[in-house]
Parts: structure tokens; C-alpha cells; sequence
């Protein structure tokens, strides 16, 4: 449900060139950035730990990762802050989609397999499965957090 009424109001969000854009995967279709994964065939664990620093900044560590097309990734993700935060993993103009609807409904929830959400101390997991190349983001989209610093980039080798 909560699935469904962001949907329709990422479409009315969405700029004119994005909806007449044909970017790759479309409506109900696969994401670029690829499908959640089995933890059985993950090749790899990466550690992500989200926080706030003294200078007032808001970071993922690391915030860069290099990973195989075709590769199952397990993202173990750790609160390490006082405030809630997020891990969204998806293509940039998704990201920036999301990101806009956040600042206008904040107290918005998701309920989306690359996207995690964690309370202060809280620890969780991801398991994703790349399955295109190309440069993907991960963000905190509770709003102002982007802007503070939490995103990163995941470049994907392979075609
Ligand atoms: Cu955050």
C-alpha cells in the first residue's frame, strides 16, 4: 500500500523529460540497478556504517564501492549515530526522484528491498544483486541528510 501511493506520487513528481523519457527499466519493470539478491550467493560482505560527525556532517563509511556486474553483494549496515537514518540504493535519477518527495512528505515511510531504514544503534542488512554496469548511488534520504553528506557512489565493472 504505502508501496503504491509512493509510486503515484514519485509519477506526478516527475519532471516532463523524465516521464517522456525512455530511461531503462520503466514502470513495474527491472531496476537498473539490479534485484534483490540470495544471501547464499553473495560473494562479499560490506560493512556500511552511517553516523553523524562533530562538524555537522552526515556520512555513509566508506561511501565509495567498486562491485562485478553479476556479483551478490551483502551490505551490513550499522547506525553508528544519534539520528535515524537510511541506506536507498538506485540509480541517480531515482535517487533524485526520491529525494524530492521525501522533502515534501517526510514522515513517509518505504517498504522497499533496496532500501533500508535504522534507529539510532540499530544494525541491518541488504542483499543485492548488480546486474548491469554503471555508476549507481546510495543516499539517506531523510530530508536534509543528502545535503549534510550521506550518499555515496557504487561504480558496477562490467557490461
Ligand atoms: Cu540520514
Amino acid at each position: 500500500m504505502k508501496a503504491q501511493i509512493f509510486g503515484l506520487l514519485v509519477t506526478a513528481l516527475a519532471t516532463p523529460a523524465l516521464a517522456g523519457g525512455n530511461h531503462a527499466g520503466g514502470h513495474g519493470e527491472a531496476m537498473a540497478v539490479g534485484e534483490p539478491g540470495k544471501k547464499a550467493k553473495a560473494t562479499q560482505t560490506i560493512r556500511v556504517t552511517m553516523k553523524e560527525t562533530g562538524d555537522g556532517k552526515m556520512i555513509f563509511t566508506p561511501s565509495t564501492f567498486k562491485v562485478r556486474k553479476d556479483q551478490t553483494i551483502v551490505f551490513a549496515i550499522r547506525n553508528a549515530g544519534e539520528l535515524e537514518h537510511e541506506f536507498v540504493l538506485d540509480q541517480e535519477d531515482k535517487i533524485t526522484e526520491h529525494k524530492a518527495v521525501m522533502e515534501k512528505f517526510p514522515e513517509m515511510e518505504h517498504d522497499d528491498p533496496n532500501a533500508i531504514r535504522l534507529a539510532a544503534g540499530e544494525s541491518g542488512e541488504i542483499i543485492w544483486k548488480f546486474t548491469n554496469g554503471g555508476t549507481f548511488k546510495i543516499a539517506c534520504l531523510v530530508p536534509g541528510h543528502y545535503d549534510a553528506g550521506m550518499h555515496g557512489d557504487v561504480t558496477v565493472a562490467g557490461k
